[in-house]
């Protein structure tokens, strides 16, 4: 296997996935907290007119306990430095800072927290990654202001943004900006906070909604630079490579088309500093028009990223004329099913080759460094009666995909870096499920509420401390 000698080896979460602790110092609620946990969380986040009030009559929270992260991460850095970890992505949640949103003063509480999580790593030898925005929105922001359509979101997030690089500028120096920024338009009530007025508005107000996130990272970008010397500041797509269903040049077509919109449009402004030509067309044709302030293309330009980040999961294979059938159950941006690829208990369907395209398509396109720092199997963990976890089906999964990466290194591309999706267990994003777990670490906590919380290593927890150890060698 190839590896460069300082490559970033890790885990990924995001705060409103583990910490719990969810009204605790001071913290302010988020979008995650009002999202109700179990299967009827995915059908609830694509409708239009979400619902942003609790019913803990009808629903549980899952979000609001977490892992409880907030009291025991001591132990769980502990376990991340045992593995050998290089280094840990975690997000700062906007309203542990900011409780509201759109106050002047930061909540010190908050603050000292992040401090001492990330005091703990660096006594570990630990260095953070910090994704600023992911999937939190403070719900103040959505319902006084609708989220992310608001131009006014652009200064609090300049303010918050402001305040976490100054407080922890001897601390972090790798940043990503938007969690899956280019996941918007399938679910803008993730990352821009808010739920589409109707079907018809949704693609004006999403594209909306990320043109101001566009400035936003733009100028997080700058003050990054300024404020902390030598800082690395990313951004963060989910990458799906889009194949053609057949050699039908239409299928080919619509899958290249597809794949602009989703892959390359994203990357495009943030990395190359300008709106891409091929976008016209397609705002044209959907009746997309954007409010673009004086200036705003002037700092996009001057605010590109120094790397890219991906979260790779799967593969989307594409048909021009797909009938509802066709559709792959449970993939999360459409197309339809590969017929040479399995799925995952959730209908995601597994295919590390596709990591390796996915990296040379990134790497061809912008010649920056990349880093993957999300990628997993999500699965039922059974815990036999001695106690232990042969997550095999985990570690096979996660061996193919670190041999596709080793591969594209090999291809030339300037891979720095890999932080696996939920290195310990957490709540699912989409599903808001205990029981979908990703972990090296499995912790005793299920859908019904029950659960000790205690902390057990899996099988793969030693499978990659090995990895770690022999910098990819020993799969
Ligand atoms: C990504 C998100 C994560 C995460 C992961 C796995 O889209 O950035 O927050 O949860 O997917 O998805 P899920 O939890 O839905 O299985």
């Amino acid at each position: 296997m190839t590896f460069p000698k300082n490559f970033l080896w890790g885990g990924a979460t995001a705060a409103n996935q583990l910490e719990g602790a969810y009204l605790e110092g001071g913290k302010g609620l988020n979008l995650a907290d009002v999202l109700p946990g179990g299967k009827v969380r995915l059908n609830l986040l694509s409708q239009a007119g979400f619902d942003f009030e609790m019913d803990t009559e009808k629903y549980h929270y899952p979000n609001h306990e977490g892992i409880d992260f907030y009291h025991r991460y001591k132990e769980d850095i502990a376990l991340f430095a045992e593995m050998g970890f290089k280094v840990f992505r975690m997000s700062i949640a906007w309203s542990r800072i900011f409780p509201n949103g759109d106050e002047l003063e930061p909540n010190e509480e908050g603050l000292a927290f992040y401090d001492r999580v990330f005091d703990e790593l660096h006594k570990h030898g630990i260095e953070p990654l910090v994704t600023i925005a992911h999937y939190e929105t403070p719900l103040h922001l959505i319902k006084e202001y609708g989220g992310w359509k608001n131009r006014k979101l652009v200064e609090f997030f300049e303010r918050y943004v402001r305040v976490i690089f100054n407080r922890y500028k001897d601390k972090v120096k790798y940043w990503l900006t938007f969690n899956e920024i280019n996941g918007a338009t399938h679910m803008p009530l993730f990352g821009l906070g808010f739920s589409p007025t109707s079907e018809e508005t949704r693609l004006q107000e999403s594209f909306q909604g990320l043109h101001h996130q566009f400035v936003a990272s733009a100028k997080a970008v700058q003050l990054g630079h300024e404020i902390i010397p030598g800082s690395q500041i990313g951004c963060m797509l989910i990458y799906a490579p889009v194949y053609a269903f057949d050699s039908n040049p239409e299928n080919v077509l619509y899958a290249q088309q597809e794949a602009r919109i989703f892959n390359n449009f994203c990357g495009d402004v943030h990395v190359r500093g300008e709106y891409p030509s091929f976008i016209n067309r397609y705002f044209k044709e959907n009746g997309i028009e954007l409010n673009i302030q004086d200036g705003d293309l002037e700092l996009i330009k001057e605010g590109t990223v120094d790397f890219i980040s991906l979260s790779y999961y799967m593969s989307r294979t594409e048909k021009k004329n797909k009938t509802p059938e066709e559709i792959g159950e449970g993939n999360l941006i459409g197309g339809v099913k590969n017929p040479y690829l399995k799925a995952s208990d959730w209908g995601w369907e597994i295919d590390p080759v596709g990591l390796r395209i996915a990296l040379n398509e990134l790497y061809g396109r912008y010649q920056k460094p990349l880093m993957v720092v999300e990628n997993g199997l999500g699965a039922y963990d059974k815990v036999e009666e001695d106690g232990s976890i042969n997550d095999d089906y985990r570690i096979e999964y996660l061996r193919d995909h670190i041999k596709a990466m080793s591969e594209a290194i090999e291809d030339g591309v300037d891979l720095i870096g890999y932080t696996s999706w939920g290195c310990i267990d957490l709540v699912s994003a989409s599903s808001g499920q205990y029981a979908k777990r990703y972990g090296y670490i499995y912790v005793d906590k299920h859908d019904d509420g029950s659960g000790t919380l205690e902390r057990r290593r899996k099988k793969s927890f030693y499978w990659y401390k090995d990895v770690i150890a022999s910098n990819g060698e020993k799969l």
